[in-house]
């Protein structure tokens, strides 16, 4: 403050000074002066009679410049003798001569920390993310689930009415479907019948043509709707589902199957209709089909292949892996297999190997309750056993098939009109069915 104070004086003077000089140039006299103000003396629009006014300021301007002088004598000793201490403490302290050396490790830090705080910036940036992703999903499943109660209330409101869903069944019966058409029934339906050593009677679909032919039907696949892997007792009783418009899938029962085709000597014909992912429809029949009693694990008989665009698998196919093959997979004589009793001709378990029920050799070139495969083809690396739908004179063991049909039908009913009854009748349009 002092400082400032004595440069502003030192720097008026200076000006006085000057000004000074540059009138001692000029001499002024009353003709070229006047008087603008008495303070100055007389004076013109130049500086005339201001000399007179410095002369007034003379002594105390010197003396203000002699104590300036003397201060700043004063100051440059203090200024002198700082430089002087500063040298001293950088000799005593060498740590003050490199500032920038000093200041490293707090830099360091302060960019660390730095550092840190965009990383946490970046978290936080991406939990906001996450958060809102959160959100949204949230907000979906609320949605989802209001939904859901929405249609959980229409659903138990349809509960607390009473359940119109019947299935229809024909009234006539007989010993097979073939004596319920000789009894009259023209269509195609859910029919109790009572094979004549059966026990009691039981559902099954009978296919009925124009022609009076009744075909009574076994087994179903059309949508892979059923699972097949199935253990010894449900093959034994049957499974899946009945229905009156021949939608559903089922295996009828090896024990059904035995009362039907061993209750008289009058032998039966069995078809296998089977239909490709290309809807082709083939067909292979046997003469005197039969299935043993459990204690002969429902053994498959038949005399003989008679006919069918779809071959003979069930005599077995040479595949080329082995020179006995064709006898290897044979199914005529075999009894009946599943994963939890294992009764093939093969040192493993073929049942348990492709999760099927079925009359296993070693293991089969037939396979009708295989694993149900969408569109054909199913090989795959990961895939050991061919375990599909197959009939390998039809399609090779790696093709699964769309449909399958097993019916049967008394041979004194085939010849008589009996091919036609391949494409079946008219069906009851109906989504009614009902467990085997
Ligand atoms: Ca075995």
């Amino acid at each position: 403050m002092l400082q400032t104070y004595s440069r502003a004086l030192l720097a008026f003077h200076s000006f006085l000074l000057l000004v000074s000089a540059c009138l001692a140039q000029y001499v002024p006299n009353r003709d070229n002066c006047c008087i603008l103000d008495e303070r100055f003396g007389e004076f013109c629009p130049t500086t005339c009679g201001i000399a007179d006014f410095f002369h007034t300021y003379q002594t105390d301007a010197d003396r203000d410049l002699t104590i300036l002088e003397n201060k700043i004598k004063q100051i440059t000793n203090f200024t002198n003798e700082a430089a002087h201490m500063i040298r001293e403490i950088k000799i005593t302290n060498p740590q003050m001569t490199a500032p920038q050396n000093l200041a490293d490790p707090f830099i360091h830090k302060s960019r660390n920390m730095i550092e840190e705080i965009r990383r946490y910036e970046n978290t936080i940036i991406e939990q906001e993310t996450n958060i809102q992703y959160l959100q949204e999903l949230w907000q979906m499943n609320n949605n989802a689930i209001l939904k859901l109660k929405q249609r959980a209330a229409q659903l138990e409101k349809q509960c607390q009415e009473p359940c119109k869903q019947t299935v229809q069944i024909q009234e006539l019966t007989g010993k097979d479907c073939q004596d319920v058409a000789n009894k009259g029934a023209k269509k195609s339906g859910l029919y109790f019948i009572k094979p004549l050593k059966a026990k009691q009677q039981f559902l099954v679909y009978c296919e009925i043509d124009s022609a009076g032919n009744g075909w009574t039907v076994l087994q179903r696949r059309l949508d892979g709707s059923v699972d097949f892997k199935k253990n010894w007792v449900q093959y034994a009783q049957g499974f899946g589902h009945l229905s009156p418009s021949d939608t559903t899938e089922y295996w009828i029962g090896n024990e059904k199957m035995h009362a039907l085709t061993t209750q008289s000597t009058l032998p039966y014909v069995l078809r296998v209709e089977l239909k490709d992912w290309n809807n082709q429809k083939r067909t292979a029949d046997y003469h005197t089909f039969r299935v043993g009693p459990e204690t002969d694990k429902y053994r498959l008989t038949y005399t003989y292949f008679m006919s069918g665009n779809a071959g003979d698998a069930f005599d077995g196919y040479d595949f080329g892996d082995d020179p006995s093959d064709k006898f290897f997979t044979s199914h005529n004589g075999m009894q009946f297999s599943t994963y939890d009793q294992d009764n093939d001709k093969f040192e493993g378990n073929c049942a348990l190997q492709v999760g099927a029920g079925w009359w296993m050799n070693r293991c089969s070139a037939g396979l009708l309750n295989g694993k149900y495969y969408q569109g054909g083809n199913y090989k795959n690396p990961n895939l050991v056993y061919d375990n599909g739908i197959t009939w390998a004179t039809f399609h090779d063991r790696w093709y699964s098939m769309k449909e399958t049909k097993m019916m049967i039908i008394p041979f004194s009913r085939m010849g008589l009109d009996g091919q036609q009854a391949q494409d079946g009748s008219k069906k009851v349009g109906s989504d009614k069915r009902g467990d085997i």
